[in-house]
């Protein structure tokens, strides 16, 4: 059977087809990418309203990408109070969030209970706000440094509030790439363990691949095809995150940065071989306001949300630091002809 049959007929893409559909033009392959998208969504973007916090910056690991912790190339160094959080918290709420993303480095003089009793503080402050935190990456840093299982780890964040996981730190699966990219953090089989035993708590998780950088397509798709291999088992990730790559202020020296052509093609990809999750997200934080409304064409239906703060793309050059407006967000979907809809952070629609 060909691509075209197999894309006709929607039959699931192996390794192969997926390299072998960067050799689609754009056009056919946003035809596709729509197809399954109005299928499933219609016309419907789903936004959330929502704060991101990130607690601290200092980082026992150094990833060549990363721009936010604390290094010779940033030597501003910050670790907030458990008070300056809950008062963060406090004004977003006020604001109207329903969820709070919270992500660290991975900081070793704070202590474990530093980072749980973050979740407890909040959720005996606010029982209803969704407390999206800690990645693989966190995690393993977390057990690694205190001596613990990931279950054991696992089991203190559901028991201290954390509600569901947030998709950070997968970057690139692919090993060899990934050595050169972050070799001493979380590493790929660790990273998909850690989230097959927090959905087999009955929990759910999201899952990013960084591209753009010194990766190849094939590695995309490699990537993809191990988030869809572990998703057939679990079924636990709600959304697929592509981030596209930020160049400024990190340690990865890199020449050829993706087009939009490229981008777009790797969000109606990502939808033609992750048949298996069902939200695809365009975080506009990383691919542009304006690339995240085109890529609602190639197979995305989700847009993240206001986050109000960003610290660790922004960093890297995004321009994210003050989040959006609802207001603002609900004019921009509607005006590239799409239906926004807010939703909390497990998809419910909120009406
Ligand atoms: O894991 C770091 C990435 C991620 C750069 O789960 C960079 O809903 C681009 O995971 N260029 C953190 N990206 C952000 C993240 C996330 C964001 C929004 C929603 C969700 C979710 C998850 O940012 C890191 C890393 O892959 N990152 N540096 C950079 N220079």
């Amino acid at each position: 059977m060909t691509l075209l049959e197999k894309l006709e007929n929607n039959i699931r893409l192996n390794f192969e087809d997926g390299v072998a559909l960067y050799d689609l033009d754009l056009i056919t392959l946003g035809r596709y990418a729509s197809k399954i998208r109005e299928q499933k969504f219609g016309r419907k973007t789903y936004y959330n309203v929502n704060r991101h916090i990130n607690p601290t910056n200092v980082c026992k690991d150094v990833c060549q990408f990363c721009a936010y912790s604390a290094s010779r190339k940033n030597p501003n160094q910050y670790t907030m109070t458990h008070d300056e959080i809950l008062n963060t918290v406090k004004q977003s709420v006020q604001n109207g969030i329903k969820e709070v993303h919270i992500v660290s480095a991975h900081n070793p003089n704070t202590g474990l209970e530093w980072y749980l009793e973050i979740f407890q503080k909040i959720k005996l402050a606010y029982p209803e706000l969704h407390v999206k935190a800690l990645t693989a990456a966190e995690i393993n840093f977390l057990a690694t440094e205190y001596n613990k299982s990931y279950n054991e780890i696992i089991e203190m964040m559901i028991a201290y509030g954390v509600d569901s996981m947030p998709g950070g730190g997968a970057e690139i699966f692919d090993e060899t790439i990934r050595k050169k990219l972050c070799g001493g953090k979380v590493k790929s089989d660790e990273w998909l363990q850690i989230h097959k035993l927090w959905h087999e708590k009955g929990k759910k998780s999201n899952a990013t691949m960084l591209f753009g950088h010194i990766e190849s397509r094939a590695h995309r798709i490699d990537h993809m095809i191990r988030l869809r291999n572990l998703q057939d088992i679990t079924h636990g990730f709600n959304a697929f995150i592509p981030l596209v790559y930020q160049k400024e202020n990190n340690f990865l020296k890199v020449t050829n940065f993706p087009t939009a052509n490229e981008i777009l093609k790797t969000f109606a990809i990502s939808r033609l071989i992750l048949d298996n999750i069902p939200n695809l997200k365009a975080y506009w934080v990383t691919s542009s306001i304006k690339l995240a409304l085109v890529a609602q064409e190639f197979g995305a239906n989700d847009l993240d949300g206001t986050i109000e703060k960003e610290s660790i793309n922004s960093a890297a050059g995004a321009q994210s630091a003050n989040g959006m407006k609802q207001n603002e967000f609900i004019e921009l979907i509607k005006n590239s002809e799409f239906e926004p809809v807010e939703r909390d952070t497990l998809y419910n629609e909120i009406a």
